[in-house]
């Protein structure tokens, strides 16, 4: 038998490489040396030994829809081709019953989950965001609702001058299940000035992270990379996050977000390659231990690139998303939608265990009509 051994072509990943399979945490100093070296099978070999150790060969998916109620918004950032101005051609936004109305459409297979994120509205009060939530729980009880970024839930506080606190609670009482991980882009000061200069900054993303979990909310956490950050701001990022996570233990799950230029205010910029969406994949796997999953968004890598990160670090693909606005204003030639069919082609070809999941990857079993069925009782898998 051909034992599975690592080959290091670049030496001074020795050291890390060391650490890594002892089980020991990896310090900003290696998240750098990762990043400088090029030697992209070894960091493929190390992301996938540690992904292995944590979840065996299973690769998880859900069967999802994503809503976006308005792309109206007041913040201008620079990374952004989906926001608008409320007068601007294009700009919309949805009444209740549309919204109602758009998660009913879609796959005919049930969804397990409502991913809805929008633009930050000048007008909308706070009701609104709560009567969406009510809604959508009277009309779809079983389907959970991961909505609002922390960079909403903030501008809520604002709007409705509550702290971010009330905001959340008054969310969860309505219906909210748990939060996306979007908005954090890079937390340094430097880059969120030139791609997002008005948007919450990088502290005050991770506070309200800390309330949501502190109130018993989980949330995801993202990265924003392909743009102006150095290697060192990701790695300040993803040892900021990995730090909150030691003190709540609240996110789930870490998707590194490649940029797409197209439409945007930095479209001059080029777009990431497959060789730097690997290596965040592997990078984000190695230094963020005590993050129970990586995704592979198969929307912003491409399924190939999302396929071939399931052995490079991730044990996620993400879902049949239905509907993706975001990435598509900005260029991504990638299908809106992926059927249970082809999320199972990618993993069983990638020599992976499909797990179907819910949002709290509590596995989903379904009934002879297709109906979903979870056992919550069960830990959520963090
Ligand atoms: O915060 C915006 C990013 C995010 C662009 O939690 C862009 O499961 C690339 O967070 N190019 C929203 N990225 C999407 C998001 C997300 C997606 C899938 C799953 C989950 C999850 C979260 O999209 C924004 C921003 O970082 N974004 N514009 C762009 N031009």
């Amino acid at each position: 038998m051909i034992s599975r051994q690592l080959t290091l072509e670049d030496k001074r990943l020795e050291p890390v490489a060391e650490k890594v399979q002892a089980g020991e945490r990896l310090s900003f100093e290696d998240g750098v040396a990762l990043y400088h070296s090029n030697d992209l099978l070894a960091l493929g070999w190390l992301a996938n030994h540690v992904r292995e150790q944590k979840h065996g060969n299973l690769c998880y998916y859900n069967i999802n829809r994503h809503i976006n109620p308005t792309n109206t918004c007041v913040a201008h950032c620079r990374l952004c081709a989906f926001g608008r101005d409320a007068n601007a051609p294009g700009a919309y936004t949805m009444a209740l019953e549309e919204v109602l109305r758009t998660a009913a459409t879609g796959y005919d297979e049930a969804v397990t989950e409502f991913h809805i994120v929008g633009g930050l509205h000048p007008d909308l009060p706070f009701e609104y965001y709560l009567d969406l939530l009510r809604g959508l729980k009277e009309r779809f009880p079983h389907v959970h609702l991961k909505a609002f970024t922390m960079v909403e839930i903030h501008y809520l506080s604002r709007i409705s001058k509550l702290p971010v606190r009330d905001v959340l609670l008054k969310l969860k009482e309505a219906g909210l299940g748990s939060l996306p991980g979007g908005g954090a882009e890079i937390f340094h000061p430097r880059v969120r000035k030139v791609i997002c200069d008005h948007k919450t900054s990088g502290q005050m993303w991770l506070q309200v992270a800390r309330n949501a979990h502190e109130l018993g909310l989980h949330s995801n956490a993202t990265m924003l990379y392909g743009h102006i950050e150095t290697a060192e701001e990701r790695v300040d990022h993803l040892l900021q996050l990995r730090a909150l996570q030691d003190e709540t233990r609240g996110f789930v799950c870490f998707i590194p977000l490649a940029f797409h230029p197209d439409n945007t205010a930095l479209s001059h910029l080029p777009k990431t390659t497959g060789f730097l969406d690997l290596k965040n994949i592997a990078i984000s796997r190695l230094l963020l231990d005590n993050f129970p999953h990586i995704k592979a968004y198969w929307i912003m890598l491409t399924p190939p690139i999302a396929q071939v990160g399931l052995r490079f670090g991730a044990d996620d693909i993400d879902g049949t998303v239905i509907e993706e606005k975001i990435y598509h204003d900005a260029g991504a030639k990638t299908a809106q939608a992926l059927r249970r069919s082809e999320l199972l082609r990618l993993i069983h070809e990638a020599g992976r265990d499909p797990v179907e999941r819910d949002t709290l990857y509590r596995p989903v079993t379904r009934t002879a009509d297709g109906q979903p069925r979870v056992d919550t009782t069960l830990a959520v898998n963090v």
